[in-house]
């Protein structure tokens, strides 16, 4: 398939451009480098250098003799959207383009107004451009399970059917997320349902788990392959930090009572998720909603997890529960549905003691590099 991967040099991003072209798909990566510079201006680098998306495409094309086309532009210019479809006809989207952190969007105003414009502006364009130059095109949006909060429900997959007074009626199940980030997140699939109901688009919407780690099938060996590896408190997601911070011999940051429980996977599970949900497309009309993850853990289990891993390299790690700096629960009911994606095919990988410590011997080697100022900062969210 002829595929556009909106967000192309982020997290997620570059692995998923690297793994379809990997199974055959023609892929385009479009990217403005937002992330790289937000994360350049509030001082919160990766633990590594990644190089940019035309070096990486090169390599790519050394190493595995896959091509991959590179436009670099803001998606939220209408020009530049239009001609991008226009050259590249996509039979599917991936939609990745948003400020993907809960704790910058909490930073301050203009944290929360960039979030706000680039999320929504991004996903209305995109809307806009499918139906005006791709209309059998399928949009694949990465959402979050954070779109649901942490409800004293069972969390269902996407929808709900309630009865009311004798009559009922499927809804978009409630969603209440906890961070500006997060609502704009809902906003996006408020959007997206509206212009399914009114213009028939194809659309799967992800909502995805925190994902962790660093290695896929395709940049085995090759670290300039890798993608961002962020420790620091607003672009890490909890795994990869409390890797970090066990090599660091800085104590992990459990954020107060720590049974805040979430949906983890492997970043070899968001490809296959993505892929799947590609090549099984939803219908025209159709609003297909996937819960994305694969276990859910605590933050008090994860590092239990991970002072046990340390073991294995001799690190004395230590746990050192911190006031929360965000505002949500700490100790809460947790139950999502999850069989949409297993039911097509997602052979799922688990957080075994061997994944933690192949995370850590790959630290490891870039232990001189961790900034251990990064790696606490307190930002308020109340
Ligand atoms: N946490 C700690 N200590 C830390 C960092 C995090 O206890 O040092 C806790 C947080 O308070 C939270 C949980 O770990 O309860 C997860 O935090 P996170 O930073 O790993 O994830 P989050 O901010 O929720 O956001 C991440 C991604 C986001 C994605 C989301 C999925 O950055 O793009 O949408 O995970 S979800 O959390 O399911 O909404």
């Amino acid at each position: 398939m002829r595929v556009l991967i909106l967000g192309g040099d982020g997290y997620l991003g570059w692995p998923t451009a690297m793994n379809l072209t990997a199974s055959g798909h023609q892929v385009a990566v479009v990217d403005n480098y937002l992330r790289r510079n937000i994360c350049r201006e509030e001082d919160s680098e990766a633990l590594f250098n990644v190089p940019n998306l035309h070096d990486r495409v090169k390599l790519w094309k050394e190493i595995s003799g896959h091509k991959i086309d590179v436009h670099i532009g803001d998606l939220c210019e209408w020009d530049f959207i239009s001609n991008l479809f226009i050259q590249t006809k996509p039979e599917a989207v991936i939609h990745y383009a948003e400020q993907p952190s809960a704790p910058y969007s909490m930073l301050n105003r203009n944290a929360a107004t960039l979030t706000i414009k680039n999320n929504i502006n991004v996903t209305t364009n995109i809307i806009f451009a499918v139906k005006k130059y791709a209309s059998d095109a399928q949009i694949i949006k990465i959402g979050t399970m954070g779109e649901y909060g942490t409800p004293n429900i069972d969390i269902e997959e996407g929808w709900i059917d309630i009865e009311h007074k004798g009559r009922k009626q499927k809804f978009l199940y409630p969603r209440q997320a906890g961070s500006l980030y997060h609502t704009t997140k809902v906003m996006g699939t408020d959007l997206l349902w509206f212009y399914v109901r009114m213009w028939d688009l194809k659309v799967t919407d992800l909502m995805q788990g925190p994902v962790y780690g660093l290695h896929t099938d395709e940049n085995q060996g090759n670290e300039n392959l890798f993608p961002f590896f962020n420790y620091d408190e607003l672009f890490g997601t909890v795994v990869n930090r409390f890797i970090v911070q066990a090599v660091a011999g800085y104590p992990l940051t459990v954020y107060g009572k720590g049974g805040q429980t979430r949906g983890y996977l492997d970043i070899r599970d968001t490809l296959q998720c993505v892929k799947l949900s590609m090549e099984n497309p939803a219908k025209k009309g159709e609003l297909r909603i996937f819960n994305q993850f694969v276990e859910t853990f605590s933050v008090n289990q994860l590092a239990d997890k991970i002072q046990q891993a340390g073991k294995r390299f001799n690190l004395d790690v230590q746990i050192k529960p911190l006031p929360n700096p965000r505002k949500e629960a700490e100790d809460h009911y947790y139950n999502p549905a999850h069989t949409g994606l297993l039911d097509l095919g997602l052979k799922p990988h688990y957080l075994t003691e061997d994944i933690l410590s192949q995370m850590m011997e790959t630290v490891l080697r870039y232990k001189d590099k961790i900034k251990k100022s990064s790696i606490f900062r307190g930002v308020k969210w109340q």
